[in-house]
Order: C-alpha cells, then structure tokens, then sequence
C-alpha cells in the first residue's frame, strides 16, 4: 500500500515535471471528473478517440451522462456539430470529435457550453509542412522534421508513432484536417515506392483523429523518378505514368488528400517548362485523383526575374485562366502578393478570381517574422487578411467570404498554413509560437474569430492551472487580472511591434538573406543576385525619396485592386499609412496624416517598435508568479534576445535610409548604439538557444 502510495506519488510529479515543458501544448492533463459516454454502436476509430477524450479530460458534472449522435442535420454542414444538454450531434464521425474538444474546452476555459450549431468555414483545414526527406525543415525553427529521418525512410519506430499520435490529436483539437507531409520544394523520391510506405504508417496514424494525408509533388517526377523523356502535362505517357502512381498512392493510403503543387516557380519544373498553361498542369493531375475524391491545391506563387514588379505577376497569369481548372483543383495563394511579409496588402487574387476556387496560405512558421526567437502571436495577421473587403462582387466581400464559398459557387474551399512544428520539446521553438498553430486551426474553423478571443482562449488553456490538477474554471480574479489580461495585451500588439522595428509604413523584404530572413538587410544586395531578391529593389531608396511606385504612374499594381480601393491606394492622402510605401515612393519630407513629416514617422515607428518589446519583458516578468519556472525562463530569455535585435533592426535601418535623407534622427528616438558599419560587417544579430529535442 504504502510503495502504491509512493509509486503514484512519484508518477505525478513526474507529471508535472514533463507537463510544463511545454510538449503538451494546449491539451495539458486534467484529472477527469467520472462521465458516462454513450456512442454509436458503431464501432470505428475516430469514435473510439472521441470516447476517450471525454473519459480522460471531462470536467463538468460527475457523473454526466454524455450522448454522441451521429445525425445527418439542416443546420450541420461538412464536418460541423451541434452541442446541447445531451451532449454531441454531428453529421459525420470527424464532427463529433470536433464537438467533444469543443465541449472540453469550454469547461476548461470557463465558456457555457450554448446549444448551437458550430459550422467550419472551410471544408478543408490543412497545415503545409516544408519537411524534407532528409529531416530538415527549409524555414523551420524548431528543429528537425517530425515525419521524415535521412536514411531512415522504412524504420517506423515507436516513438515516430506517438509524436505523430500527438501531433494529430493537436490538429483535430482545433479542427485542422489535413497534413501535407513534405515541402513544397518537393523531392521526386517522395512518390518513391519506400517513401511511400511510410506514408500509409504516418496516414495510419493521423486517421484516427480524422487528419487526411496529403503530399506535395514534383511537377518533373515523371523523367526523374520514372525516367520518361518529359514531364508535358498532355503527354500520355506522363498521363499514363501518374495514373499509375495515383492507383499505388490510393492503394496505400485510400483517403489519401491530394496533391499540393508549386510549378514554374522560383526554379520548380511546371507546365511552363512545355509551353503549356497552369491550368494544363493543374488539370491533368485534377483528372487523375478525381476517382479517387482526391484535391489538387495550385499554388499561385510565381514570379520571374524579369518582371518589373514581382507583386504583378500572380495575379497577370492567373487571371486569364479564371473559368478554365477543374472543380477539384483550389488556387492556393499567399494572404500578400510579394511573400508572407510582416505586413502586405491581401493578394488581389482573392475575389477577382470568380469562377475558380481560391484558398488562402498562411505562414505559420516565422520566416520573416522572427523566426522562433521572437514573440509573434499572428492571428491579428491573419484577421485583418480574412477580413479585408476585396469589394470584387460588391461591398462586404472580404477574403474569407470570397474564398469560403460565401461570395461565389465552388465546388471545394480550404485554408492552408505552413506549419510551424518541429522535434523540439516544445514543438514550435517559443512556447508562444504554438498559439500561432492554435489560432490558425480556429480560423480556419471560424473564419470570423477574434484574435483577442483565440489568445485568452490558447492563455487559458495553456497557462491556467498545474497540469494534473482537476480544472477550476478560469476565473480566478488575481489570474484575470495579472496575468490573462496584460499578456493577451502582450500577444496582441506583438506583431506590429515587429513591423513597427522592422518594415514599418508598408515598407517590406528588407531583411537580410544571410541569416534566413531574420535580420535587416536594406543594403543586401550581393553582385549578380538577381534583384526581386534584394531589398533596394523593394525600398528603392534614394535622394528623392523611399518606397515602391506602384501607382498608375508606376508599376500600376494598384489597378489589380476593384475600386474604390485602386483609388484610395494611388492616392496618398488617402492610402493608409500601413501600406504608404507599399504603394508610393515618397519625398523624406512628405507631410504624413499625423502632420510629421515621413522621415520622423518612420523613425517614431522603429523606434516605436523597440519600445513595444522593453514593454513586453516587463509585462512578462510581472507574470512570473502565475508562470511554471521552465517555462518563465525560457520566454524571458527569448524576449532578452528579442528585444536586442529590435534594436539592431531600428539602427540598421535609420542609418542606412539617413545616408539617403540625410536628415537628423529626432531627439525622442532613442540614438543608435551601433554603427551603420558594425552592422553591414556582422549582418548576424544575436541568437538565442533553444531547447532541442535529442533524437
Ligand atoms: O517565402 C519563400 C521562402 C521559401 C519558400 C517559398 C515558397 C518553400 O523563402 O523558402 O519555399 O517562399 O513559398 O514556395
């Protein structure tokens, strides 16, 4: 008895001690009150996986009986429920899953449980994964990739299969239905037959918690991996040759997704390569997963060394082929035109493409946002994105609404994000990088979320309480008020401080390549690269001004915007200042809204930006009594790092553009501790360890 008394006592601390690693993301244990669970006879997987989350998280009423209807519902669309007092009514098995976390975690966040339908958005909620057979990550900051090893392509081990069960219980805990397993810049040996058996393994694993496998493709695999003389989409023996590999994919894997692609872009083989469209490309794989129920997502992200202005040219060869994709085939597009910078104006993709299904990418993963180092909660990015007003079929035709269906007839809609996750304890490399996965799966459920909502939501579930404890509702007021309500502050001001240090007024790509796109880079420009990569191309900055001329007179870009919006972005008195030099090249001393002139508002913003992040450490060192240790300590060790960096990025850039402005840096930025020199010369900000996951 007492060695039981022990063993278990020994057990809760280890608990405990593991629990607040962070490796259990927003689904830390609970000690669950009884509850009797009634399911469908029926007996399948994805059920036997929403029993159990009842069993071992439920904190309402011991006792409780909850009921679990399968019941095909007007009011129930795709994978969406409906909760009531008896417990969870949905149309397909995915839905009631999605209800049962729904259900938990309004206990444990303190939300009455309403009896209403909950409907996703978009049919298809995917995360894209950047992972490359080899293991690593191309834009990955938490280490290596959790599906694919170098040289280990067959062994499936044990510990594969519960970081891959892991992972797919988080997805379905906030909806998320789709993994696309590997990079976009794909491998060919990806659709190799010894590639492949690991993908029904992982497909099996995910299953069960109703996440469907999808996989990107090489455009080319037909000559490199089948050895055919051409890869021409209208070939018959290309046709033939992915035909063949469909039958064996779907072999393995019979809800096998679909198939992501990015084609004559940035150096991938495409249809182009053969004088042939998008469309033909897009098509013929479209025909070929069609039986099976499969999707083809297009990627829209091209761009040619060549074009004057590299934000033109999606929208310039898509446009034209509007009407002419199967209706299993989704353009994906980045939420910007250039590339998931800090802040861009949405794509004009959205909206203007009518008779062709359209799905937003984000970037989950921190490219040009901080990597893991910096805090950057991202949900705002992404609501001021769904819910700008495209006015393509008349006012209040937002991107969500024109891309989830609501604007236009399309057989299919989705959202997709690059993921952030990798082998690290802690899966995203800062602990407040997973409410970025967090709220990226609840706007793809709810594309009307609030981002203010969805962070104390993710706070709530992440912070509040020791992990193993029975929950208490999260209303504790000593907690509300020092805690959940100045770190929700925090998060959400924390990417505009970036963009205020970084790339502020509509300024943007002017990080340096040398260290990933972490650092500021305006002067980066080495001899030869071409110059839609370099930032001068960008900022164009000179005597006479900064910023990119993309007004009438200019590149025009803003004509791919339905008016009244074409106007108000050519002009500058009334384009906002957010996207100021986005759209204009401008004189230093432009008078601004605010009546500064435009070189004092850019640095008042820089400097702005560095001010935000001392603020922020404040704020979370004031948090450290509701924060377990380990996890205190290591996002203040990430602010530390942080909070110097924005200060390299502050000086890098005012003292760069003032050897054009030649104007003094006023008085109430703080001055430069570096020199413009130091910085070129070193072109590495500092970096901040982070905790590794050993293999
Ligand atoms: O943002 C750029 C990245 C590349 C990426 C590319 C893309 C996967 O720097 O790393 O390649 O976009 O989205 O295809």
């Amino acid at each position: 008895m007492k060695q039981l008394f022990l063993s278990i006592l020994l057990a809760s601390a280890a608990l405990q001690l593991r629990a607040e690693d962070g490796h259990q993301l927003w689904l830390r244990p609970h000690t669950a009150v009884p509850v009797t669970v009634m399911a469908p006879a029926k007996s399948s997987a994805l059920l036997a996986t929403a029993k159990q989350e009842l069993q071992q998280g439920w904190q309402g009423r011991a006792g409780a009986t909850v009921t679990l209807t399968l019941n095909k519902d007007k009011t129930i669309k795709y994978d969406g429920f409906r909760l009531s007092a008896q417990g969870v009514q949905a149309a397909t098995e995915r839905g009631i899953l999605y209800g049962v976390f729904e259900l938990l975690r309004r206990q444990q966040t303190g939300q009455p449980a309403a009896d209403e339908a909950s409907n996703p958005s978009y049919e298809f909620r995917l995360l894209n994964h950047w992972d490359n057979p080899d293991g690593s990550v191309e834009r990955g900051y938490a280490g290596k990739s959790i599906f694919w090893r170098k040289d280990s392509a067959l062994v499936v081990t044990k510990r594969d299969k519960t970081l891959w069960q892991e992972y797919a219980r988080a997805n379905a805990s906030v909806g998320i239905n789709g993994s696309v397993l590997n990079n976009v810049n794909a491998s060919p040996m990806i659709l190799s037959a010894e590639y492949l058996g690991r993908v029904k393994a992982i497909a099996d694993v995910l299953r069960p918690y109703g996440v469907r496998t999808y996989l990107s493709v090489k455009f080319s695999s037909p000559v490199l991996l089948g050895g055919l003389k051409t890869a021409d989409p209208l070939d018959p023996a290309v046709i033939k040759w992915w035909q063949g590999k469909a039958k064996e994919i779907y072999q393995q894997v019979p809800d096998f997704g679909g198939f992501l692609v990015k084609a004559s872009s940035e150096g991938q083989p495409g249809p182009q390569d053969y004088g042939r469209t998008h469309a033909d490309g897009a098509n013929m794989l479209a025909d070929i997963v069609k039986p099976y129920g499969g999707l083809v997502m297009w990627r829209a992200f091209v761009y040619s060394p060549n074009d004057k202005d590299r934000a033109k040219q999606a929208y310039n060869e898509f446009i034209p082929l509007d009407g002419k994709f199967r209706d299993n085939v989704i353009i994906q597009a980045k939420n910007g035109p250039v590339d998931f910078q800090p802040r861009e104006p949405f794509s004009p993709l959205f909206g203007a493409l009518k008779k062709t299904a359209v799905m937003p990418e984000f970037q989950i993963t921190q490219e040009y946002l901080g990597h893991a180092i910096d805090l950057a909660y991202l949900a705002p990015m992404w609501e001021e994105c769904l819910q700008s007003d495209t006015y393509q079929a008349g006012p209040g035709s937002t991107v969500a609404r024109c891309t989830n269906g609501s604007v236009y007839r399309q057989a299919h809609s989705a959202m997709a994000g690059v993921s952030n996750v990798g082998l690290d304890t802690n899966w995203c490399g800062n602990d407040f990088a997973q409410a970025n996965w967090y709220a990226f799966g609840r706007l793809a459920w709810n594309s009307s979320a609030k981002s203010a909502q969805l962070a104390e939501e993710w706070l709530k579930l992440t912070f509040h309480n020791a992990a193993g404890a029975a929950t208490q509702p999260a209303n504790t007021a000593a907690w509300n008020t020092n805690f959940l309500a100045p770190v929700t502050q925090l998060m959400l001001a924390s990417r505009e401080a970036i963009v205020d240090y970084s790339m502020p007024l509509g300024l943007h790509h002017i990080m340096s390549a040398t260290h990933g796109h972490y650092g500021p880079g305006p002067w980066w420009a080495p001899p030869g690269m071409r110059a839609d990569w370099t930032p001068p191309y960008y900022h164009q900055a000179a005597a006479n001004g900064v910023g990119f001329d993309r007004t009438k007179t200019g590149s025009d870009a803003v004509s791919q915007y339905h008016e009244p919006l074409a106007s108000q972005f050519n002009d500058p008195a009334t384009c906002p200042d957010a996207y100021l030099l986005w759209f204009h090249h401008l004189p230093w001393d432009f008078k601004m809204k605010s009546g500064r002139t435009l070189w004092d508002e850019l640095a008042l913003h820089y400097d702005h930006g560095v001010q935000q992040v001392r603020q922020f450490q404040r704020t979370w060192d004031q948090a450290q009594p509701y924060v377990d240790a380990e996890r205190f300590g290591a996002v203040q060790a990430k602010l530390r790092t942080q909070s110097g960096n924005a200060v390299v990025w502050k000086d890098a850039c005012l003292l760069y553009f003032q050897q054009f402005s030649h104007l003094p840096i006023q008085a109430t930025v703080e001055p430069p501790m570096h020199t413009l020199e130091t910085l070129i010369a070193n072109d590495m900000p500092p970096r901040s360890p982070r905790p590794i996951r050993q293999p």
